[in-house]
């Protein structure tokens, strides 16, 4: 179970946020009004939830959670693959340490976005994509070692993040898009199949037994439903110009 979040509003400059999608600038008032009621759906979840400040200097910086991997034992904080992100975790460093005594980094030439990590229980799988490299990957998993965990590389294409494409949703159910449906590794698990045409919604959002889905992917909202889950139905359409999903809102631990 979560207990917390930390959550960093969307600055003005969320307009020139990083994308490679074809879907328009965010409007930035109305990511105000979706990413306040992201907030309440935390709180909803039972979670105390820490809101920083927004900072025009990093358009990204709302999507804070490629910025530090918050585990049970240890925080640690990423060395972002976009250089216009890198500073960000300035500020994550800090608030970081009002809730944990060990704290790690992964550092230069190794990159790393947590948006590309994805745990399941103990395990936490790494995906290789464009923001994170082997060499980040690799500081990660003995990082991880240290607190008893594992870790494992999946090699990514077409995805921004590994979490892009896939979300565990505990009690051993993956939901994923199709590309990575054959991989091995995910062959133990209750494979979920996310339909081609609502592929964003593969990033859902297990939060204490209850999951937040983006509106406007009804296949996808049944059948997590028919899985045995509550879901939260949130519009989080400005995000999703930016390339973000839900996950990418915050840091839970
Ligand atoms: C970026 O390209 O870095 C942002 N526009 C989106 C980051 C999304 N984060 C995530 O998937 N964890």
């Amino acid at each position: 179970m979560f207990t917390k979040a930390i959550v960093k509003t969307p600055c003005k400059n969320l307009v020139n946020g990083l994308t490679s999608s074809d879907l328009g600038a965010p409007d930035y008032l109305l990511a105000l009004e979706q990413h306040k009621k992201y907030i309440e759906a935390l709180k909803e979840c039972v979670l105390e939830v820490t809101i920083l400040e927004a900072d025009e200097n990093y358009p990204d910086s709302t999507f804070v959670e490629d910025t530090a991997l918050l585990t049970s034992q240890c925080a640690i904080i990423t060395n972002p693959g976009a250089p216009s992100r890198k500073g960000e975790i300035i500020e994550i460093n800090d608030v970081v340490k009002d809730f944990y005594s060990n704290i790690e980094t992964i550092k230069a030439p190794g990159t790393l976005e947590a948006g590309d990590v994805m745990m399941v229980g103990k395990h936490f799988f790494i995906g290789l994509s464009e923001r994170t490299n082997k060499n980040g990957a690799d500081q990660l998993i003995s990082i991880l070692s240290k607190y008893g965990f594992t870790g494992s590389f999946v090699t990514l294409n077409k995805i921004l993040h590994l979490k892009s494409g896939i979300s565990y949703l505990e009690n051993n159910n993956l939901l994923m898009i199709k590309d990575l449906i054959n991989k091995p590794e995910f062959q133990k698990y209750n494979l979920i199949p996310v339909d081609d045409d609502e592929s964003y919604a593969a990033n859902s959002l297990w939060i204490n037994d209850k999951i937040l889905v983006p509106l406007g992917f009804p296949k996808t909202k049944k059948k997590i439903e028919d899985a045995g889950y509550i879901t939260i139905e949130l519009d989080v359409s400005e995000f999703r110009k930016l390339d973000g999903g839900l996950s990418c809102l915050s840091l839970r631990f």
